[in-house]
């Protein structure tokens, strides 16, 4: 062979490390670890576009790196298999998931093994819809639901440490995190029947079952996620939907909040993403305190990070959702107020937060100042204060508070102002604060000391306490699906009670129909003889939200095989954590944060010895698609060059962009007319008006999909031009961490390059090329440079640059006409990570005995980097006696010496007198000798 065949050498190397599990970690070794991991992908019927490799290559790159610098490198991937693709495609079709999971896991295994990524050899099973994987979802979901929140140790503990403090203290001396509200003592606890014992432990369990609300939709007959709603009606349809309460599961994950925050502080991650968990968790200081209401024995309980400002409060605001506004509204505005917090419910969220327009009720209810005797406040319903947050009511400051300012304006409530120098009754709101006036006790104070002031004084009159509050939910752990991991639960009079762990992995049942059950339950509750048992007992018919089996199953590739648990507990120790994590960034908040709080769980639970995941995490770009566009002139089948658009435009012709497949278009943008024409039947007789005799495409560049004809499949670039240079492009194309549009443009390069490659280690007769002999200082210099360099930006994750280093030292050798052995095979060192199948074919050329996955990274010199060597002609009395190599940094007296030392310079020399040296920097030295 003497041509570059890169299929040939790269089917015939991928099967070489498939048949000799070459990639295979090793268990039981004490050799340091690394685990380098992506985010799993959602195997989709798509396939692979390629976008999708940049990280794998990556990835994989940073992996066969770290294997040839001595670890024991993990570098697994398996598929997140439940979704609801798949199961909107059986709902279409009829195809029952598991197949089509299948099938496109078939597809992803190929396409992801044609790029020659070293994967861990068993991982591409690993599925979380496979009921082997997911009997310990289900086992884990039962452990985080037998446990329970202590304060006082700051951990999760089982339920049964909770139990023994009930028995012995009842509810007293408790510091837990839960939703009881009652109270009992050690005997009334031991009275209890079971089922009531089990209920009240039901408000304590990490796992908790509770009413929240979904977005229902009567028409689909289904529940859909908040992105499937868009104002108010159903993406799909556009039929109204409306908040619905559900049984639905949730974990106490607020318990973790101050932990969450704190474990961000030990991971090396991107500065976005911390900062968006930061937000997402939204860690707020302040204080909880009463207003009494006038004529009322009520009492509003309100949040306030601000109770400094409790003289400015105008007006109280209730959310709609809060069950004071019915008891408080008085009889002429009732109908009025109730049906406003009607209206007001079915709004999501995000249309009450995101809206600007100003909506809310007087009660007709008053509340009575604490500080101020005789001063009522106004008592408001506006669905501007989320039922969620906080305590669900506020004191509104209008001078303090941007939304409150609006609102008083909005309503003609008055501002009272309580900053000294700032007039914030303004119409414009400044949102600045000052020292406080028209504030009693607190006036003259600046902010920072009026807080503690203020909290003291209402802890001092009994009506508050300093507290703080978080703006993490509970996140619901409940769909209405068929495709997700079944709970494994039941319910015997309407209580949930877990199955014991010898009955897992509940399988999910197979189902006629995919289309959901009545009144909102999922398609499982159709199933009527898996859904009722003959006790009476009823199984939950939610499943597990996607994220379930995504958040654990990093700690299962090390242990894909173990039957008695969901991962040994040495080779956890020894694997975790995730040393590199890669993947995109729109994980910030879902994923990640749910995949710590499990990891947080094990860990308090001494199942698993880390409590953060993934150590050091990287986003890669998102590589976006370069779309190719023809011009049709309006109304007609006649297309123009791009070059010619402007000209017609000026005539007031009308012209329509229309995507062209990517695939018709060359380098150069030049459209093959001919592959134009037979796409589309309306096409075969389109007109071209050409520039320079041919059809130039604009192009634009956008997200990579069918709909725009710019989707470029990784197989069809390892078929034109091989995985090698597929790999090389990918991360030649620009930072990892950047969006970057697709082009072909450059493609040609990385190929030319390999080729270049190939040509100097073999010739034209297919002969090995490469000589032995001691390779000189420049040859060291050039090869040390590559070494130092890539070593350092594959560390730095910087393989644009890495890239272009190769292509340097091919250049520099090359223009040495050096071949020799001593460069080049450190050389393939270097370059077996990036393009590891001509890697491994030329290294196998030179004669060596195993892969070159398995050879050792040249040591990296640096001192050879620092020389290059002068070559100087040394003149005795202007005549050239001696050519002196040294290095180039060598001083002039060392020149010197070293001219003197020369042996043929010795023999003209010797037994003369030596007037005078002259040492030209980096062009002669001249001696003139005398006798
Ligand atoms: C009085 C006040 C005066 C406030 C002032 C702010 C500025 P963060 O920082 O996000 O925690 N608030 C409390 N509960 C609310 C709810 N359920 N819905 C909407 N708003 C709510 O914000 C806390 C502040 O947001 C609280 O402090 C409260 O307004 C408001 F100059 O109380 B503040």
């Amino acid at each position: 062979m003497s041509n570059y065949d890169f299929i040939a050498i790269e089917q015939k190397w991928q099967a070489f490390w498939k048949e000799n599990r070459t990639f295979a970690a090793h268990q039981d070794s004490d050799k340091l670890k690394y685990y380098v991991l992506d985010m799993f992908p959602y195997p989709s019927g798509k396939g692979l576009h390629v976008g999708h490799p940049l990280g794998y290559i990556a990835t994989d790159i940073v992996a066969r790196y770290k294997r040839l610098q001595g670890y024991n490198v993990l570098h697994p991937m398996g598929f997140d298999a439940f979704g609801l693709p798949a199961e909107q495609y059986a709902i279409d079709t009829g195809q029952h998931p598991a197949v089509t999971t299948d099938q496109n896991v078939a597809m992803f295994t190929r396409q992801l093994e044609r790029i020659g990524l070293a994967h861990e050899p068993d991982s591409h099973s690993m599925r979380t819809c496979d009921p082997e994987y997911y009997r310990w979802t289900q086992w884990i979901f039962l452990r985080i639901f037998h446990s329970w929140y202590n304060k006082d140790t700051d951990k999760a503990e089982p339920i049964a440490s909770l139990v023994s403090h009930f028995e012995a203290h009842g509810t007293d001396k408790l510091n837990a995190h839960h939703d009881y509200a009652g109270s009992f003592t050690a005997e009334e606890w031991k009275g209890f029947s079971e089922e009531e014992q089990h209920k009240i432990l039901l408000d304590f369990r990490l796992a908790y079952n509770a009413y929240t609300e979904v977005n229902w939709c009567p028409a689909l007959g289904t529940v859909l996620a908040n992105d499937e709603v868009v104002n108010g009606v159903s993406e799909r349809g556009g039929h109204p939907v409306v908040r619905k309460p559900m049984r639905q599961w949730a974990f106490r994950m607020k318990a973790y909040a101050d932990r969450l925050l704190d474990g961000l502080n030990q991971v090396d991650w991107p500065g976005p993403i911390t900062e968006q968990q930061r937000n997402w968790i939204g860690r707020s200081e302040g204080a909880n305190f009463y207003f009494e209401v006038e004529g009322s024995d009520a009492t509003i309980e309100v949040f306030s990070t601000r109770p400094d400002t409790i003289f400015g409060a105008s007006f109280m605001v209730l959310a709609p959702e809060h069950p004071l506004v019915a008891e408080l509204v008085s009889a002429d505005k009732r109908d009025e107020v109730m049906e406003y917090v009607e209206w007001a419910k079915n709004r999501t969220e995000v249309e009450r937060q995101q809206e600007k327009k100003i909506t809310g009720k007087f009660t007709g209810a008053y509340a009575k100042h604490p500080f101020k005797e005789g001063m009522q406040i106004p008592i408001w319903t506006a669905d501007y204060v989320l039922w969620g947050y906080g305590t669900g009511a506020i004191m509104a400051v209008p001078c303090g508070d941007e939304r409150d300012h609006a609102f008083a304006g909005h309503f003609g409530i008055p501002i009272p102002n309580i900053f000294h120098d700032i007039d914030t009754t303004e119409e414009a709101y400044t949102g600045k604060t000052g020292t406080l006036a028209n504030s009693e006790f607190l006036d003259g104070l600046a902010v920072a000391d009026a807080i503690p002031a203020a909290i003291q004084a209402l802890e001092a009159k009994g009506i508050g306490t300093g507290t703080i509050n978080y703006r993490l939910r509970d996140p619901n752990f409940s769909r209405q699906r068929y495709w997700g991991e079944p709970f494994p639960i039941v319910y015997r009079n309407g209580v949930p009670y877990p199955l014991d762990e010898s009955e897992l992995p509940l399988r999910l049942p197979e189902v006629a129909s995919y289309q959901p059950g009545g009144d909102g339950e999922g398609p499982l509750a159709n199933v009527t003889d898996w859904v009722n048992l003959p006790d009476g007992a009823r199984r939950e018919t939610n499943t597990m939200p996607g994220y379930a089996g995504s958040s654990w199953y990093f700690l299962r590739y090390f242990d894909l095989q173990n039957n008695d648990a969901f991962v040994d507990g040495d080779r956890e120790k020894y694997w975790m954590n995730v040393d590199l994590y890669l993947g995109g960034s729109e994980h910030a908040v879902g994923h990640l944060l749910y995949s710590r709080f499990w990891t947080k769980v094990l860990f308090d639970l001494d199942l698993i010895s880390h409590d953060e995941p993934f150590q050091k995490l990287v986003n890669q770009g998102m590589i976006q698609g370069r779309s190719s566009l023809v011009y049709r002139l309006r109304d007609t089948n006649t297309f123009v060059s791009k070059g010619l658009v402007k000209q017609y435009e000026a005539e007031g012709k009308l012209l329509d962009p229309i995507h062209v497949p990517v695939q018709y278009v060359d380098g150069n943008d030049v459209l093959d007319t001919d592959q134009f024409k037979a796409w589309r039947e309306e096409y075969k007789n389109a007109e071209l008006v050409l520039e320079d005799g041919k059809y130039v495409c604009g192009f634009q560049v956008e997200k990579m999909s069918k709909r725009y004809h710019n989707v470029v499949n990784p197989e069809d670039i390892c078929n034109d031009y091989g995985a090698d240079t597929l790999r090389l492009y990918e991360m030649f194309l620009g930072p990892l961490e950047d969006a970057k549009p697709w082009s072909m443009q450059g493609i040609e390069g990385a190929s030319r390059f390999l080729r270049k490659v190939w040509t100097t280690f073999i010739d034209q007769e297919g002969q090995l090329a490469i000589t032995d002999g001691q390779p000189n200082k420049d040859e060291l210099r050039a090869l040390h440079v590559l070494i130092g360099k890539v070593q350092h930006d594959i560390e730095a994750l910087s393989l644009n640059t890495a890239v272009s280093e190769f292509m340097k030292f091919l250049n520099e050798v090359q223009k040495q006409k050096s071949r020799k052995r001593a460069i080049f095979e450190p050389f393939l060192l270097t370059l077996a990570p990036f393009a590891p199948h001509i890697a491994e074919e030329l290294w196998e050329r030179l004669g060596n005995p195993g892969p070159i996955a398995n050879a050792e990274w040249p040591e990296y010199i640096e001192s050879h980097t620092k020389v290059a060597s002068i070559t100087y002609p040394v003149q005795i009395n202007g005549k050239v006696r001696a050519q002196l190599e040294v290095d180039a940094d060598l001083g002039k007296e060392d020149i010197e010496q070293a001219a003197l030392a020369h042996p043929d310079i010795q023999s003209w020399i010797e037994g003369k007198n030596i007037r005078k040296v002259i040492v030209v920097p980096k062009r002669i030295v001249n001696l003139v000798v005398q006798g």
